[in-house]
């Protein structure tokens, strides 16, 4: 029997916002924040499908190359922690639609073929820390980055000598508005 991946779909981010969001980061947060995530990690989940056979994500790669979905931009210009998960975040005050619905597509696809979805409402989010159980300070406004978001992948997550990897599997492109 094949083994079982950690997979999920997601939004990645530029190289070059991953530096700026690592550096105001640092200058905004105290050091004893949590865990902070590697830049290379920092991400939007779009669809969350957990530890999966290779049929099924096989089933999943296939539906995701039949997806239309159109490229959008959104403001990262929110910031949250959820105490509980311990998570650190930024994100967007107002998702925009395409997001939305890209994200609702995948979620509905990935329930189909048995990847268990969490009753929450999707909110799209950047985890900048993890374990941040005590309270944080929370900075008054982000820079008001702008995501443009031109394609979405699949990522297997492993765990590595202490390190959690995000290896990127397959990406496939948004399009043009006019174009759909
Ligand atoms: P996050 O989106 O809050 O950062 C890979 O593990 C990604 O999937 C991470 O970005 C993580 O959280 C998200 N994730 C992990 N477990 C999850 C779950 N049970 N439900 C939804 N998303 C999850």
């Amino acid at each position: 029997m094949s083994a079982e991946r950690r997979l999920f779909f997601a939004l990645s981010l530029p190289a070059k916002l991953q530096k700026q969001v690592i550096k105001w980061r640092a200058e905004c947060f105290p050091q004893d924040t949590g865990r902070p995530v590697a830049a290379a990690n920092l991400h939007i989940t779009l669809a969350f499908l957990g530890e999966i056979s290779e049929l099924k994500a096989e089933a999943l790669i296939r539906v995701a190359g039949r997806i239309q979905a159109q490229k959008f931009s959104m403001h990262l210009d929110d910031i949250g922690h959820w105490p509980g998960s311990g998570v650190v975040w930024i994100g967007a005050k107002r998702a925009p639609n395409a997001l939305l619905q890209l994200a609702s597509v995948l979620r509905s696809h990935a329930a189909r073929n048995g990847c268990h979805q969490s009753a929450l409402p999707f909110h799209p989010h950047v985890s900048l820390y993890r374990s941040a159980t005590r309270p944080v300070a929370i900075p008054p406004a982000t820079p008001q980055w702008l995501l443009e978001a031109d394609a979405f992948s699949l990522y297997e997550s492993t765990y590595e000598r202490g390190r959690t990897r995000y290896r990127c599997l397959r990406t496939w492109p948004l399009a043009d508005a006019s174009a759909l």
